[in-house]
Parts: structure tokens; C-alpha cells; sequence
């Protein structure tokens, strides 16, 4: 499986996020990606190569020209009023307030995020529209006939919806690979997001369409971020309607039920007969996640690799997720493995 990769990922460097009343180094670093291309490297899965790059029309498929236009000049604006730490919002058009757009940098900030989540740094246009045109690169390689790829996208997308930066999140790669399945002439699009946290973008974004199905298998929003969205009753609406499925699941979910809700997943995705799938490739289900509360092993990441495979389909990996930064290469590579027919079983860092 050949792997899509751009350096230009660590031109995004957040300095620190609120965790629990502190300021703390963002979980979402740059040393996250190179573990993963590190490991597939080491397990030799297929050759890395560099994204084309498709401009901005496949990115304003999926995203409105006034955000893609504000999260390319933020980072300007801000630095031409001396400012040089991070900028991040503070202010919400929550409920009793107007959705206007304001003027102001600030008010704008806070009308395109969701939440205080995703610092904008000098370099994160640059970073993730390279990131968008990773995800645009492994597209172009299934439509070209290859039958699987590996998209290895930092920063991570899938809470990102069309106007709305959050979790970490600015552009949604799968979204933007998926829509360019659907312009290129693919007529259903099924996307299974494995990420511990709910795709509350992705959802968004396709909720009332009947050409993408979107399946997600996440932290029941109950108790875990992103809070207000991924609801079980979240079927679709309009066209739309059934073609959303979310399974959230309680926290401290290992394998029996993790893998019994991929089933579940898979057997949507079969049913839909989709041309193509994508998977939202998050590791943040692991048992060793810093913010995550499942409890999936290394080993489980070969099976999940394995049941996606079963589908039969041609299938885009999207990395997302997973902040236990030592294991999240080994995890990662594991589903590529698992679909790919696993050269090896591996499930430690010594081997
Ligand atoms: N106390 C992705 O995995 N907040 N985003 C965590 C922990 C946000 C995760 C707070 C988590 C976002 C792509
Ligand atoms: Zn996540």
C-alpha cells in the first residue's frame, strides 16, 4: 500500500491547549506523524511519496470561500499587530447570541471554531491545505485503480465541518477525498470513522445527502467531546435520511464491543454497496490514549484491518486521531497490515 506524506505537517505546531483548567502542550504534535511514517517504513507496507497538489477547488467543495479565506489570512492579520503567540478564540455566537460575522479578528475567530481546540500557528495554512492535498493524492491513486491507500494527513480533520475549526481540526480531509470520489463520477461513498471521538464534521457536512454514507463508532458524547453530536438518533435527514449511523459506545469499551459495533458498521457499509470507502483512520481508541477512555490493544488494530478488508471495497485511509505517541505508528500501521493481509502480527515496541 503506498503511503501519501508531506514534511509541510510541521509547519503546524499549536504551543498548548486548556486541560483541565491548565494550559498544557497540545496532545496534537508534529512528532505524532513522524512515529507513523516511521513505522511504515520499518514494516516496509509500500513505498511514501509526496501529495500533487490539486489547488483550492476541491477543498471549496466541502468548505465555504469566507472560512477557507479567513484560515488562510488569520495568522497575517494577527501578526501584523505584533502578536506572536498562538491565536486562539475565546468567544462563542452560543445560544441568546446573533450569528453575525464580525469585523474583528477575534469575532471571526469566534464564528469559524466550535471550540477553543485549534490554535492557528504561522505555518497551519500552509500545513493543512498540504494535508487536504495528501488526502486528494491517495483519492487520485484509487480512482487511477490502486486498491487501497494510505493518507497520512497531520493536522487531522474530521471535526471539521464546512465552516468550522475545532478539536484540532481546520480541513476536512476525508470529506474533501470524498467529495472528489462523487465529482469524479463515484455514485456512493460510504466513510467508517474508527476515531475514538465522534466525526461531528464529516457528519455535518454530509447529513442530508444520500451519496456519502457516514458510519462513526466513538465515545458516547454522553459523557466524551465532542458533547453535541453523535447521538445513536442521528439517522440523516431529508435525502439524507438513513445514511448516518452513529455507535457510540461507554467508556472503557475493549474489543468484544468495539469489534461487534465495526460489525455492525461493516454490515451498513455492505449493505449501501458503496463504490468506495473511506476509513477515518483515528488510533485514539487505544487503552494507552492520553485523552481517550477505550481500551483497545495493538493486536485489535490488525483485526480491524482485517474486518475492513472483508468489505471488498477499494479503500482510502485517513489518519485522524491518537495521542500516545510511542504506540500510535505501531497501531496505525497495524490496520494497514490487518487489511493488507498482515505480513507479521506485532504488538510491542521491541519487535
Ligand atoms: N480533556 C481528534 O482526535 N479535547 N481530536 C480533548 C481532553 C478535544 C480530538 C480534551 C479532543 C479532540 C482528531
Ligand atoms: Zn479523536
Amino acid at each position: 500500500m503506498l503511503t501519501i506524506y508531506s514534511d509541510d505537517h510541521r509547519l503546524h505546531h499549536g504551543r498548548c491547549e486548556l486541560i483541565d483548567g491548565e494550559l498544557k502542550p497540545c496532545f496534537e504534535m508534529p512528532s505524532r506523524a513522524d512515529h507513523v511514517l516511521q513505522r511504515v517504513k520499518d514494516r516496509n507496507i509500500g513505498d511514501v511519496r509526496g501529495p500533487n497538489d490539486f489547488g483550492r477547488a476541491p477543498l471549496a467543495r466541502i468548505h465555504s470561500p469566507a472560512y477557507l479565506e479567513f484560515l488562510e489570512s488569520a495568522w497575517s492579520r494577527w501578526a501584523a499587530d505584533g502578536h506572536t503567540a498562538d491565536l486562539l478564540p475565546y468567544t462563542w455566537p452560543a445560544r441568546t447570541l446573533r450569528s453575525v460575522v464580525p469585523e474583528t479578528l477575534h469575532g471571526q475567530l469566534g464564528y469559524y471554531s466550535f471550540d477553543a481546540g485549534a490554535p492557528i500557528t504561522a505555518g497551519t495554512w500552509q500545513a493543512v491545505y498540504s494535508a487536504a492535498q495528501v488526502a486528494l493524492t491517495g483519492q487520485q491513486l484509487i480512482s487511477d485503480g490502486a486498491h487501497s491507500a494510505f493518507a497520512l494527513c497531520r493536522p487531522p480533520g474530521h471535526h471539521a465541518a464546512a465552516d468550522l475549526m475545532g478539536g484540532y481540526c481546520y480541513l476536512n480531509n476525508v470529506a474533501i477525498a470524498a467529495q472528489a470520489f462523487l465529482d469524479q463520477g463515484a455514485k456512493r461513498v460510504a466513510i467508517l470513522d474508527v476515531d475514538y471521538h465522534h466525526g461531528n464534521g464529516t457528519q455535518s457536512i454530509f447529513y442530508s445527502r444520500s451519496d456519502v454514507l457516514f458510519t462513526s463508532i466513538h465515545g458516547d458524547p454522553i459523557f466524551e467531546f465532542p458533547f453535541f453530536l453523535g447521538y445513536a438518533d442521528e439517522t440523516g435527514e431529508g435525502a439524507g435520511a438513513g445514511y448516518n449511523l452513529n455507535l457510540p459506545l461507554p467508556a472503557g469499551s475493549a474489543w468484544d464491543v468495539w469489534g461487534a459495533a465495526l460489525d455492525t458498521a461493516c454490515e451498513r457499509i455492505a449493505a449501501y454497496d458503496a463504490d468506495v470507502v473511506l476509513v477515518s483512520l483515528g488510533v485514539d481508541t487505544f487503552m494507552a490514549d492520553p485523552i481517550s477512555q477505550f481500551k483497545l490493544d495493538s493486536p485489535d488494530y490488525l483485526r480491524m484491518g482485517e474486518r475492513i478488508a472483508r468489505l471488498g471495497k477499494p479503500t482510502l485511509f485517513v489518519m485522524e486521531g491518537g495521542y500516545a505517541v510511542e504506540e500510535i505508528g505501531i497501531n496505525a500501521v497495524n490496520v494497514l497490515e490487518g487489511f493488507e493481509g498482515a505480513i507479521e502480527p506485532v504488538s510491542d515496541l521491541a519487535s
